[in-house]
């Protein structure tokens, strides 16, 4: 009887793209990313933002945000909205944690990274970038893009 092929890679140019994509993998183990950040254009009369984004932990340990900054705002904050007196309400929170291999949504109805004092007016279409710094030292970069102020 005729000996069975081994089950894995017996086609070389499919093994090769197998070795790719775990490279490709391999390269975001280690770190923590923004994905899908976007703010909407603050109305005239308005100078801060709110920045919406999932962070992804892709490392084996939690980490937390300890502060949020931008050379484009005068200061930033993690709020998270919360229901007062049947009101919807924004309140400082002062650290947000992941969870080893998690993430975290920040979303309107949620969590989000607060931008005060804007030092240029945006329009559709402009990036904004922020850094989140995390409580092991090191910062995660974050560039939103600005979508028209009705939209989610
Ligand atoms: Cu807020």
């Amino acid at each position: 009887m005729k000996k069975k092929a081994p089950a894995a890679c017996n086609v070389p140019a499919i093994c090769a793209a197998g070795f790719l994509l775990a490279a490709a993998l391999g390269a975001q183990e280690g770190s923590i990313v923004a994905k899908d950040a976007w703010a909407r254009v603050p109305l005239p009369s308005q100078n801060d933002i709110a920045v919406f984004l999932v962070l992804e932990n892709h490392t084996g340990e939690k980490r937390t945000i300890v502060s949020v900054s931008s050379d484009a705002a005068s200061s930033g904050e993690i709020h998270e909205m919360i229901m007062q007196r049947a009101v919807m309400k924004m309140v400082p929170v002062a650290r947000v944690t992941v969870g080893a291999h998690g993430k975290k949504s920040f979303d309107p109805n949620d969590l989000h990274i607060m931008l005060f004092g804007l030092k240029k007016k945006p329009s559709v279409g402009d990036t904004i970038t922020l850094t989140l710094k995390m409580d092991d030292g090191t910062s995660v970069p974050v560039t939103a893009t600005f979508r028209k102020y009705a939209s989610n």
